[in-house]
């Protein structure tokens, strides 16, 4: 058949609105007609071509929500008409990463989805009779998409796709992040470098997990008032703070961070982030991608006095089993998506999207087909 997408045909070239040709869902694979994607800043990542793993020509989005509207053969869990959210973190329930419970990261079909093919190591994506990669496992910047069963959260179909999809990524890494991956306690004081579309969700996570100082560190000053909406309790900018930004956050959080969070993506944030930490219990998590070949250091006498570095994908969640009690959670008002998604558009304004994204004005744009 054929379908709406916007192709990513090189790095660092605008994103092309046209038809391209798709091949029905094979065995365990199902064809889902998306209704609405946000736009994440890792689409921006991989089309700008620091993503190490980024390879063209392919349909980007990972944040889609959308109606399943037909199965391939030897699929169990979902059937015409089914509500799903795309997972680029799959869960597959049965391989030895899904069956230890120490992670998310199911790597059942985690060699091909990284090389942009289907389990089956081919491509339901053409144009112009030249192949076209899937990403992410997802490819939601198509109106219609083919995914395997194991990367399909089934949800309840009063959510609203237009700002359900967003649960497809920034809402549940940054919620995720709090609650699976730092165990945020009551009363704990967090820190939370880059107050974007994943920091905000940082911040209400802090919130439901009853922070009690939640300090946001942002050299844009317009995300304070965002910031303070979600549960911020502090808002620094390091342009404003004389001296070393260190000292200034161990001090306002009398000794240290319980827990910080880096969702900017670059090293150096990392690092301080690490070091703001408290001595002796401190726990750093970073969530940022950062650039092809890039590193991260400290000197490792912060960690031999305590503090813990770490790292999360998609917030630790296991999508099938996480995303639908996150849809709940929206749908109950106990988080905030409505105020973090600024701009919508139709597909062929994708381009205008990410360069809103690009120029600080949005949090979250969503492309409603
Ligand atoms: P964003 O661009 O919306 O937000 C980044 C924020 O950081 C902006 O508000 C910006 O003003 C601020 N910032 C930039 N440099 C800064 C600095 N030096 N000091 C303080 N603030 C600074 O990005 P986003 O969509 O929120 O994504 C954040 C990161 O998370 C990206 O690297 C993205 O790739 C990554 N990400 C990771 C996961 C995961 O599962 N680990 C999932 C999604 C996104
Ligand atoms: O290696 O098992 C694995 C999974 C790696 C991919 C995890 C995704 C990391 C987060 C990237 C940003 C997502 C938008
Ligand atoms: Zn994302
Ligand atoms: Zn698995």
């Amino acid at each position: 058949m054929k379908t709406k997408a916007a192709l990513a045909l090189g790095a660092g070239k605008p994103l092309v609105i046209d038809e391209v040709d798709l091949e029905g869902p094979k065995e365990g694979e199902v064809m889902v007609e998306i209704k609405a994607t946000g736009l994440c800043h890792t689409d921006w990542f991989t089309l700008s071509g620091d993503d190490p793993e980024g390879a063209f020509p392919a349909i980007l989005g990972h944040e889609g929500a959308g109606i399943v509207v037909e199965v391939g053969p030897g699929v169990k869990s979902l059937k015409k008409g089914d509500h799903v959210i795309p997972l680029y973190t799959p869960e597959c329930r049965e391989c030895e990463y899904c069956l230890s419970r120490k992670t998310n990261l199911c790597q059942k079909i985690r060699t091909t989805q990284g090389q942009g093919v289907m389990p089956d190591g081919t491509s339901r994506f053409s144009y112009k009779g030249q192949k076209v990669l899937h990403y992410m496992g997802c490819s939601t910047f198509s109106n219609y998409t083919v995914l395997p069963e194991i990367a399909l959260a089934k949800i309840r179909e009063d959510a609203p796709f237009d700002k359900v999809c967003y649960i497809g990524c920034g809402v549940t890494t940054g919620v995720g992040a709090v609650i699976n991956t730092a165990k945020v306690e009551i009363g704990a004081n967090c820190v939370v470098f880059g107050l974007g579309g994943i920091g905000l969700n940082v911040i209400q996570g802090c919130r439901l997990a009853g922070a009690n100082m939640i300090v946001g560190v942002d050299l844009n000053p317009a995300r304070k008032a965002l910031g303070e909406k979600f549960g911020m309790t502090h808002f620094v900018n390091p342009k404003d703070v004389q001296g070393d930004l260190v000292p200034y956050l161990v001090d306002l959080t009398k000794g240290g961070a319980d827990y910080s969070f880096e969702c900017i993506g670059n090293v150096k944030t990392m690092r301080q982030a690490l070091e703001c930490a408290h001595k002796g219990w401190g726990v750093s998590v970073i969530i940022g991608v950062a650039g092809a070949g890039q590193e991260i250091s400290t000197r490792p006498f912060q960690l031999v006095t305590g503090r813990v570095w770490k790292g999360t994908a998609f917030g630790g969640a296991r999508g099938r089993t996480d995303v639908p009690k996150i849809v709940d959670w929206y749908m109950d008002k106990k988080i905030n998506i409505d105020d973090l998604i600024t701009h919508t558009m139709p597909l062929q304004d994708i381009n205008k999207g990410f360069e809103l994204m690009k120029a600080g004005t949005s949090i979250r744009g969503v492309v409603i087909y």
